[in-house]
């Protein structure tokens, strides 16, 4: 099994231990300790499901046994698909405690993508749901068992597990609590919005993830009477730890999770628990604006509403100010590392027009042109940053690896930023082949290479398109294969069906196809992609 590290330079990891970033503490070791502080303080409200913090932790307790019952050891991976349900918490911190990696699937994905999340982390576990939002996770475990032989055990965390085994007989083995792994230890592995091929995969220690929530919980002010609303879906990375449910269990507050971030199930939430804090993405927080003018429940209690995944722009920002009061709070991070927040006590001016600022005094920030130099101050550039908690590698992607850091260790992110003078970052644009769906990332190349591989497909170019309500859409460029039937009769419908039959997230889908003779590229000798994207893009702005 090919072990899944993250290491920083000695001297590098020296420093942010003496500075007091990373204490030494596991995820499994923290909830044992909010546990013995805030024992009978609630920490998970799911619909009918109130879990105080004692409860969790010997729910992990248990998890932690039955996993290593089953002959799961410290290293291993076991892919996590849960929606927003409490189980998602004792399965995470049982696996955490176990020193076992939950590898962060969304509730979104489909087989193509589990399978490679499986086969990439040589997974033998696999940890789902019955049914959410009208899917059946059994069916979906049946199809990927069938084309992952090594995956052996399907873990079901509701009543019907179907065929598999269900949680609550996991949680029954009383076998000994596994030694637990070392806060230098990597935790999990995360997902990457990825702007090549296949979702690469981020591996976070303990000691790393941590920092970033305590200096999150700094930042938003969190503590034991905190109440957070997990919204979004709560595998993300930026409601998991932006301070997100992490960080309000490292606070002990309490996190209640909505089974959707629409208002009319958020909203009676926040009446009810008295919710302080939620993170949005843009899109959802004009929703909100719009619903929260007319709505009959009490919102009175939140005190900061977080915007973050995309872009924000300052008329949205000043909207949502109007209805909500001065509560808006910016996020800009990846799951990588870096994150940076407006902070809760500044201007108006700052918290409408900026992205904010890195939660570390140590975290490194770049801005370089095409050629790694810095730009002049104040100019656009793309943003490389290294620190306590952003990672210096993907998990097993040597070439992906060279592209994505400099030899000095920096991240590139592919963001474009502008540096104010007081600090404040704004974001101006992308260098990656990416689409922001409204804070779901897609990869302009893992579509193409589906689109390619229809037989009425000669070549495929996916670019993002502005858009409204997501702030960008996906728009699949298609030259048919003239030749053969199936490019002669080709369908903009049909092509999406081939898209989410292969397997993949509905979110990937196109939002358009446009059938085109040629890319008619006119530029001498071979074009890149990168290049060819940004001329149909151009293209069809003019057009529209
Ligand atoms: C513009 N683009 C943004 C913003 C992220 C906190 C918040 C967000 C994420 C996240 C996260 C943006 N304005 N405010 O993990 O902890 C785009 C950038 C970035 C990419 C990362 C967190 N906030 N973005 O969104 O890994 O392009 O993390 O590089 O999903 O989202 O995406 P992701």
């Amino acid at each position: 099994m090919i072990p899944a590290i993250q290491k920083w330079p000695e001297e590098l990891a020296a420093r942010y231990r003496e500075a007091g970033y990373w204490r030494g503490e596991t995820f499994g070791a923290m909830l044992r300790d909010r546990a013995g502080r805030f024992a009978d303080r609630t920490a998970i409200v799911a619909g009918d499901t109130r879990w105080t913090y004692a409860e969790l932790d010997a729910r992990a307790d248990a998890v932690a046994r039955g996993f290593a019952a089953l002959g799961f050891r410290a290293g291993e991976r076991v892919v996590v698909q849960l929606p927003n349900v409490a189980p998602f918490f004792s399965v995470v911190f049982g696996l955490f405690r176990a020193g076992i990696l939950p590898v962060f699937a969304l509730p979104a994905h489909r087989s193509t993508e589990i399978e490679h999340f499986l086969t990439r982390t040589e997974a033998r576990g696999y940890v789902i749901t019955d049914t959410f939002e009208g899917f059946d996770y059994r069916a979906l475990a049946a199809e990927v068992r069938a084309k992952v032989p090594a995956l052996g055990h399907v873990i079901v965390a509701a009543d019907d597990a179907g065929p598999f085994t269900p949680l609550a007989a996991v949680e029954k083995h009383d076998g000994p609590l596994p030694e637990g792994p070392l806060p230098s230890d990597v935790a999990f592995l995360q997902i990457s919005g990825g702007s090549t091929g296949l979702s690469k995969l981020i591996p976070r220690t303990h000691d790393d993830y941590i920092y970033s929530l305590r200096g999150s919980n700094e930042i938003c002010r969190m503590d034991e009477t905190s109440v957070y609303l997990g919204a979004l879906p709560i595998a993300h990375n930026y409601p998991m730890s932006s301070p997100g449910t992490f960080g309000t269990l490292h606070g002990g507050g309490t996190v209640v999770l909505s089974p959707s971030p629409a208002p009319d199930a958020a909203f009676p939430l926040i009446a009810r628990e008295k919710v302080t804090i939620t993170g949005l993405v843009p899109p959802l927080a004009l929703v909100w604006a719009d619903a929260a003018r007319t709505t009959t429940h009490d919102l009175s209690s939140l005190k900061v509403l977080q915007a973050g995944g995309a872009k924000l722009t300052p008329e949205v920002a000043r909207r949502i100010q109007a209805v909500f009061g001065p509560v808006l709070q910016q996020v800009f991070g990846m799951a990588e590392g870096l994150v940076n927040y407006t902070r809760l006590d500044d201007s108006e001016e700052v918290v409408t027009e900026t992205q904010g600022r890195p939660i570390s005094p140590d975290d490194e920030l770049l801005i370089v042109d095409d050629d790694d130099r810095p730009v002049a101050p104040g100019t656009p550039g793309n943003l490389l940053t290294r620190g306590p908690y952003t990672i210096r590698q993907y998990f097993n992607e040597p070439e992906a690896n060279a592209r994505s850091f400099t030899p000095e260790g920096y991240y590139r992110t592919g963001d474009i930023v502008l540096l104010r003078p007081d600090g404040n970052l704004v974001v101006q644009g992308r260098a990656k082949d990416q689409i922001n769906r409204g804070g779901e990332k897609v990869s302009a190349e893992e579509i193409e290479d589906h689109l390619l591989a229809h037989p009425g497909v000669f070549d495929a170019a996916v670019v993002s398109i502005p858009d409204p309500y997501l702030g960008e859409r996906s728009c699949a460029f298609v030259i048919p294969r003239k030749s053969v039937p199936e490019g002669a009769g080709l369908r903009p419908l049909a092509l999406k069906s081939w898209v989410r039959e292969r397997g993949l997230a509905a979110f990937k889908v196109p939002d358009r196809v446009v059938f085109v003779d040629s890319f008619h590229t006119t530029a001498v000798g071979k074009v890149s992609r990168k290049d060819l994207r940004a001329t149909l893009r151009q293209r069809l702005l003019e057009a529209d």
